[in-house]
């Protein structure tokens, strides 16, 4: 089928005659990405080349889902989108100068990421008059993670609805991704959860803007346990916008991961928010630190309109409400550990859908290390217990943690959740 025929065109939702004499149109766009096939409960992650419009215009809206090979929307709770991430090839991203894949190693040519969407279900939406300019050459890339919930394979394509105008001259955004661990396909970190009940942990990261403009519109991304996502310029000390999560969401079962927001707070405002060349942002992620909340992320994705700010004064999206405090809920194993107790051991192999010892029992103090010797990529991830912590996906190498806390530590793969699990006591 020709590239052209792919692109189902739903609705001219506008169109007039632009100064030049060419046809203005704002057509919606679908376009699917190539089928992936996700293993019984397991993870699917990559990156693959997938369709874009053909011809020049700006994307004004975007939003994806989850839709089996008929075209019918797949429910999170059969399969989750757990992120996906647009890319245009062959363009620099603005705060990222190599992005770090799945495997580990620095993408070999440049992406620029300009749209993502999690479990949250952002859209990006661009205030009227703005676009993300597209040449119909572009490249873009789908950096994608799903999660199937069943205990039979399936395979899904990605859907992704784009808002494009072609004949008239948008003002340009640029995408302006911050990150609390930038560059990465999986950029996560850990909360210990050793804060005692209502307290919080919190990390940040800054950023200077070469150049003044400002923020038209912006979404964020957080997981489990997350409370806040603030957007300060330590400039001039304002706060500019501040994403909250909403809670709820139907449960999907087995529990193979902590749940996320339904739901975060996004803008999307003209002038929009002005910061100046050599300004501070800082992006700061705050989450609950009652109990542990592993494989957490903290993203904001902001659209940027360079340009004089000179005589606009400073100004913030109101603040939508309070942060809630999150529900929390304990990951349980999915499957029990099985083989001897391993009495003062200082480690283990972590192979293809097993760990070496699967119950351990030491000393506090000890420095555990996992050695990674399967064909495929695992981790240790906490599922429940005195401390979180989690490994980065290794398929060679090691990763080592020191257990400072006594207590029972439950520990899985979150790629391989129903065969990989380990308990470790510490005496
Ligand atoms: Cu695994």
């Amino acid at each position: 089928m020709s590239r052209a025929l792919r692109f189902v065109i739903v609705a001219a939702l506008l169109t007039l005659c632009a100064p030049s004499g060419a046809l203005a149109a704002v057509n919606t766009i679908v376009l699917q990405s190539s089928p992936i096939t996700i293993g019984p409960f397991g993870v699917a992650r990559g990156i693959q080349r997938v369709d874009s419009p053909s011809v020049d215009g700006n994307v004004v809206s975007m939003s994806a889902d989850v839709v089996d090979l008929a075209g019918n929307p797949v429910p999170n709770a059969h399969v989750m989108l757990h992120h996906v991430v647009f890319v245009k090839v062959l363009h620099p991203d603005y705060t990222c100068s190599t992005f770090t894949g799945y495997d580990g190693l620095p993408a070999p040519i440049p992406v620029e990421r300009f749209y993502a969407e999690g479990e949250e279900h952002m859209s990006l939406g661009l205030p009227n008059g703005y676009g993300y300019p597209n040449k119909g050459s572009d490249i873009w890339g789908l950096v994608y993670m799903l999660m199937n919930h069943h205990n039979s394979a399936d395979t899904v394509r990605v859907r992704y609805t784009v808002r494009y105008a072609t004949g008239e001259s948008l003002r340009p955004v640029t995408p302006v991704w911050l990150d609390m661990r930038n560059c990465q396909a999986d950029p996560i970190f850990s909360v210990p959860g050793t804060g005692g009940s209502g307290s919080s942990y919190e990390q940040h990261t800054d950023f200077t803007m070469p150049e003044s403009g400002s923020f038209v519109a912006g979404g964020a991304h957080l997981h489990g346990g997350g409370l806040q996502l603030e957007l300060t310029d330590r400039s001039w000390g304002g706060r500019l916008f501040t994403s909250l999560p909403t809670w709820g969401g139907e449960m999907p079962t087995p529990m193979m991961h902590e749940p996320g927001p339904v739901q975060m707070t996004t803008f999307s405002t003209a002038p929009g928010l002005p910061v100046r060349r050599g300004d501070t942002l800082r992006l700061s992620a705050q989450y609950d630190n009652s109990a542990p909340h592993t494989r957490v992320m903290g993203i904001m994705i902001l659209y940027f309109s360079p340009g004089s700010v000179d005589g606009l004064s400073p100004s913030s999206i109101p603040l939508t409400g309070a942060p809630q405090r999150p529900p929390y809920m304990r990951l349980p194993l999915l499957r029990r550990p099985r083989g001897p107790l391993a009495r003062n051991i200082r480690s283990t192999a972590v192979g293809d859908y097993v760990f070496g010892n699967q119950r351990v029992s030491i000393p506090r103090g000890t420095t555990f290390t996992w050695r990674f010797v399967g064909a495929e990529q695992h981790d240790v991830t906490l599922a429940s217990g005195p401390v979180g912590f989690a490994s980065p996906s290794l398929q060679r190498g090691s990763y080592r943690h020191r257990f400072t806390r006594p207590g029972t530590y439950r520990l899985f793969c979150s790629l391989h959740p129903t065969l990989m699990t380990q308990i470790v006591t510490v005496r």
